[in-house]
């Protein structure tokens, strides 16, 4: 029996080795993923794994300090392990090759895990992209290290010796070409995989509305330089998911089921049937629980959709005040995505819909073709499912949603907040007037009243701008006369129940944030 130990092989051309073996691996499993699942891919797989283990204060932190980049930072984190470790494995394969194969398998295996550990995953299947990738890999990482050698004049005792760095050079350079080969045609399979979902979402034409969104009243919306619009444009409105690959479903197949505790008719619909229905059109901010004092994911869309609440009722729900069974509905959406909402709010009159449109196009693919929930006065954690497919009637006790397992709160109606949009915060304006403006939300309530104040100096009123409706954000703006210095200014709301938001400071685990946002400025 031959030896495992294979002298010969340098460190450089080694650690190479097992790189390019771990871009083989990951280009066949995202080939491999194409025809399988295209979130069975490794990277996907493994980011989702993680992103469903990290604990919500470090989500959180990921969310604050990333934003809308945390998805591709994670992306880029795994790459770079991953890089790390198929060097590694390339120097141990170098001496001990059959260790180094088993530690290629391995990566596989994990990969394998993290796939069919996932919340969306329904088959075993999704194991195969980072098996195949495995084998793949490890077969390269062999043959990397023992064709260079097998040119070499045979040693006396049969073994290889010697090291041809020009066969290496050779080899290398077709494996990194076989790799890029394959992760390219992976790319343009997957790219058309999602062309019918393209297609569905450019031959959607949106009917009128039964009922058009109430127009915006003369004074909405303030001409203040620097303030948020009154109407956030869809590619301005903020994203929120765990998605690492946007889902890209075809309306044409696409349904919804409608079921459980008190679902007297058990429905399922097409994308065509909910177009049939009688649509209605609203303004509704909708805002996220990891916002932060001051923070950006907030935004105001018109959403054309069906109430969800006569949907309800033709099922035969009822509210639990009118006897229902379920108090929790629960939708589920195409990534195995899960969020609660209260029956009783979805169904006590306000516009709860099921959401097709946005701002007058079908809903972007970002933001939950073909279709997605809005409830005004919910954060979008307890009630915006994005590419739902499923609603599920049944209790708290019962069942936790996805954020609920994760520190979240069961029940999180959104706080009232206000927010400076300019000046922006360490601004330099011109001593004389400068207008303090920003917009204030408390949706189903009603903002009531906004209030300025300089450093520790008194409340002052602020201009409110007309209100569109009680599910809408309001601009304001206050007229301050400024004298050189440094400043911090702060703002407040009070919501139409009266309650004036609280001073005190909270982080937006688990049920959102609260506190005063200020802005430190230096007027010259
Ligand atoms: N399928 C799915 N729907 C989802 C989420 C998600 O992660 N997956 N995130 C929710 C959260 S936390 C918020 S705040 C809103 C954000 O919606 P937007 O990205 O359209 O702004 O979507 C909600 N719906
Ligand atoms: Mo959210």
């Amino acid at each position: 029996m031959t030896t495992t130990r294979e002298p010969g092989v340098r460190p450089l051309p080694a650690a190479l080795s097992g790189l390019l073996a771990g871009c083989a691996a990951l280009a066949t499993a995202e080939l491999v993923s194409v025809a399988v699942r295209p979130e069975a891919g490794p990277i996907v797989a493994v980011g989702g794994a993680a992103v469903d283990r990290t604990p919500a204060p470090v989500k959180d932190w990921a969310i604050r300090t990333f934003g809308t980049q945390d998805k591709l930072v994670l992306q880029l984190g795994i790459l770079l392990v991953l890089a790390l470790l198929a060097a590694l494995t390339g120097l141990l394969a170098a001496r001990h090759r059959r260790a180094g194969a088993a530690g290629v398998l391995l990566f596989g295996v994990v990969g394998a895990a993290a796939a069919t550990g996932r919340p969306d995953s329904v088959s075993f299947t999704d194991a195969l992209p980072s098996l195949a990738g495995a084998v793949a890999g490890a077969a390269l990482l062999l043959w990397l290290l023992w064709w260079p050698r097998a040119a070499s004049p045979e040693a006396p005792d049969g073994r290889p010796s010697g090291w041809d760095r020009r066969r290496f050079l050779l080899a290398a350079s077709a494996a990194a070409a076989a790799s890029a080969g394959a992760g390219a045609l992976g790319r343009s399979l997957g790219a058309a995989g999602a062309e019918d979902a393209v297609a569905s979402r450019a031959a959607v034409v949106l009917p009128r509305p039964r009922s058009a969104a109430a127009p915006v009243p003369p004074g909405t919306r303030l001409r203040v330089p620097g303030i948020s619009p009154f109407t956030t444009p869809n590619r301005d409105f903020y994203r929120v998911d765990t998605a690492l690959v946007v889902p890209k479903v075809d309306a044409t197949r696409w349904r919804l089921r409608l079921h459980g505790a008190g679902v007297r008719t058990p429905l399922t619909l097409s994308f065509q049937d909910l177009l049939d229905r009688e649509l209605i059109e609203r303004d509704i901010t909708l805002t996220c629980v990891s916002n932060e004092v001051g923070g950006p994911y907030v935004g105001t869309a018109r959403w054309l959709g069906v109430p969800l609440a006569g949907l309800l009722r033709e099922a035969g729900v009822r509210p639990p005040s009118r006897g229902g069974p379920a108090d929790q509905l629960v939708a589920r959406s195409v990534d195995g995505m899960t969020l609660g909402s209260p029956v009783e709010d979805v169904m006590d009159g306000r516009d709860a819909l099921l959401a097709v449109g946005m701002n007058g196009e079908p809903l972007p693919f970002d933001h939950g073709f073909p279709v997605r929930m809005v409830v005004p006065g919910l954060y979008g954690y307890v009630s915006a499912c994005k590419w739902i497919q499923d609603i599920e009637l049944t209790t708290f006790d019962a069942y936790d949603p996805y954020w609920v397992k994760r520190d979240w709160a069961r029940k999180a109606p959104v706080k009232t907040q206000a927010r400076i949009d300019t000046p922006k915060p360490f601004a330099r304006p011109a001593a004389g007037t400068v207008v303090v403006a920003g917009v204030a939300w408390a949706q189903h309530r009603g903002i009531d009243r906004v209030e300025v104040r300089v450093d520790d100096g008194p409340w002052r009123p602020a201009e409110l701008a007309a209100e569109a409706t009680t599910d809408t954000w309001r601009q304001w703006s206050y007229r301050w006369r400024a004298t050189p210095g440094s400043y911090t200014l702060t703002v407040r709301a009070t919501d139409r129940t009266g309650e004036t938001q609280t001073e005190r400071r909270t982080r937006t685990v688990p049920d959102g944030a609260s506190g005063w946002h200020s802005v430190v400025v230096a007027v010259e």
